[in-house]
């Protein structure tokens, strides 16, 4: 075991203030990136929120501010990925999304609280949120999951509204694709927005969210790993919560933000959870050069970490010390 990885588990008091800005080798033949508190106690052990990617960002900003108004996890779970959603600009999140082979732009979402109640839509088309009819479902029907037409039908008839998007350059870009065809997604490219959000309030209630467009040029119909609880997204308040990014069918064959919270249950710690994840899939993975996967974890003490499959993952993280972006932990790397 290399120094690092050592020095990750027993988990340093302070440790947050060493590791900002390092990166090693982790023993793995793999490079680690930088992870300012990753797999260290939280310095401050009271709010956090982190999301997945660049435009996490702004997601982690409104979430924080939903909780300084007094919301709850659950409502800055929610509120921070409607940023996501409404930017028309994003082509994997929201109706700006990247269609399907048919054209057509279908959405995926789910959220989760602190005390395991879900709701999740998949396949979902014209509507603007996502994420909130995830919501609706939770609060006012008896089951988890809506998809396709019968989730649409359900959101209009409890008060959402149908909003269709032209927006020319998806279409000019869907017009090009269909020259070929072909379905090969690019890693960190072509799919690398979706997004997901997990939470802490100051009482230590977590909730978390996740919503997406999926693969681009997908097969109509096809649901990915968001919308999956268990999948894209799991919490459980009493051992953490953890969210996905990247190919869905690798994150779903593994059950994967299930695992790392399961591990944590068991005292793995954040990082260590999130590498075991990630060498799940690795195991079975014969091309890792064609895909990517990323997983957050936060633990309930608001301890947290983050790895991925390949270099290029980054977390969104907002706390009492600010706002930041930190590059993930890679496992298998083409670098
Ligand atoms: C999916 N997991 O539909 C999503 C895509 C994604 O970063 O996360 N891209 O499989």
């Amino acid at each position: 075991m290399s120094d690092r990885r050592e020095f990750l588990r027993t988990g340093i008091a302070g440790a947050a203030a060493l590791m900002a800005g390092c990166g090693a080798n982790d023993g793995d033949g793999a490079v680690s990136g930088v992870n300012d508190k990753a797999g260290s106690p939280a310095a401050d052990p009271g709010r956090i929120v982190l999301a997945t990617w660049d435009h996490g960002i702004p997601a982690v900003e409104q979430a924080w501010r939903t909780l300084e108004a007094k919301g709850s996890a659950l409502d800055a779970a929610e509120q921070g990925v409607m940023v996501t959603e409404s930017d028309l600009g994003n082509r994997s999140v929201g109706l700006g999304g990247t269609p399907d082979r048919d054209g057509r732009t279908t959405l995926d979402a789910c959220i989760q609280d602190h005390d395991g109640r879900c709701g999740a839509v998949a396949c979902l088309e014209h509507i603007e949120h996502p994420i909130s009819v995830a919501r609706a479902i939770m609060e006012r029907t008896p089951h988890v999951m809506l998809v396709g037409e019968g989730a649409h039908t359900w959101a209009l008839a409890n008060g959402f509204t149908h909003r269709e998007v032209d927006l020319p350059e998806v279409r000019k870009a869907y017009a090009e694709w269909l020259r070929t065809s072909d379905y090969a997604p690019v890693v960190n490219r072509e799919n690398h927005d979706t997004i997901g959000l997990v939470v802490r309030d100051a009482d230590g209630r977590m909730a978390g969210s996740c919503t997406t467009s999926g693969m681009a040029y997908k097969i109509h119909g096809r649901v990915g790993d968001s919308p999956i609880i268990g999948a894209g997204l799991f919490v459980d308040g009493d051992a953490g919560a953890a969210c996905s990014t990247g190919t869905g069918e690798l994150v779903i064959r593994t059950v994967g933000s299930h695992t790392v919270v399961e591990l944590m249950r068991q005292g793995v710690e954040p990082m260590e959870a999130c590498r075991q994840a990630i060498r799940r899939i690795l195991r079975f993975l014969t091309e890792p050069e064609h895909h990517q996967v990323g997983f957050i974890a936060l633990r309930s003490d608001g301890v947290w970490a983050a790895a991925a499959l390949q270099g290029g993952f980054t977390v969104a993280v907002r706390d009492s010390s600010g706002t930041r972006l930190v590059k993930a932990d890679a496992l298998w790397t083409t670098a």
